[in-house]
């Protein structure tokens, strides 16, 4: 197991098209097991494998409260989308920044499984919203993009000053 470096924004990585995942393998799931440490020591709810420089369609989840419902997203499709709801989203590429952003409030998701297998799964509420964030680095957007180009550029600016003062990891 090992931590994973977290790209920030604007890091123009964060932006580079995500491959599918052509074969689950071990060395796959893996790198899987480094996400969610990563992600768990963060602590985060959400991370795509873009966020750590892997340029491929895959992403992990786990809104739980006590880290009891880790989720694997390979080469994940919405294929149902309904209902609209604004939630205070943040991003571990976007540290201490936390703004409302308008998303479907009920999905299905079709995806394969750390074993390849794939599966569809219908998600609401923090779930719905976390897949839908997640999914969006895939195709290298970031909740950020959503908001004013004012309130986008504030937020570069500080995290730009915070990174060179030492003060983001
Ligand atoms: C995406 O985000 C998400 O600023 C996952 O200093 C967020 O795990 C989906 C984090 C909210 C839905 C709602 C952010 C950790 C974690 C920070 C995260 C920070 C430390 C963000
Ligand atoms: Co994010």
């Amino acid at each position: 197991m090992a931590k994973l470096e977290i790209l920030h924004f604007p890091d123009p990585r964060l932006r580079q098209a995500c491959k599918p995942v052509e074969q689950v393998d071990d060395e796959l799931r893996q790198f899987i097991d480094d996400m969610f440490e990563t992600m768990y020591d963060a602590p985060g709810i959400g991370l795509a494998a873009i966020q750590v420089n892997r340029h491929e369609r895959l992403l992990i989840t786990d809104v739980s409260e006590d880290a009891s419902n880790p989720l694997v997203f390979i080469n994940p499709e919405i294929i149902e989308a309904d209902g609209v709801e604004v939630t205070q989203e943040g991003c571990l590429s976007v540290p201490g920044f936390y703004e409302n952003v308008e998303r479907a409030e009920h999905i299905v998701v079709k995806a394969l499984d750390r074993d390849g297998k794939a599966f569809e799964m219908a998600c609401d509420g923090l779930q719905a919203v976390c897949v839908q964030h997640e999914i969006d680095h895939l195709d290298g957007k970031l909740f950020v993009d959503y908001l004013s180009p004012l309130k986008r550029n504030r937020i570069q600016k500080k995290l730009e000053k915070l990174k060179k003062q030492g003060r983001v990891a």
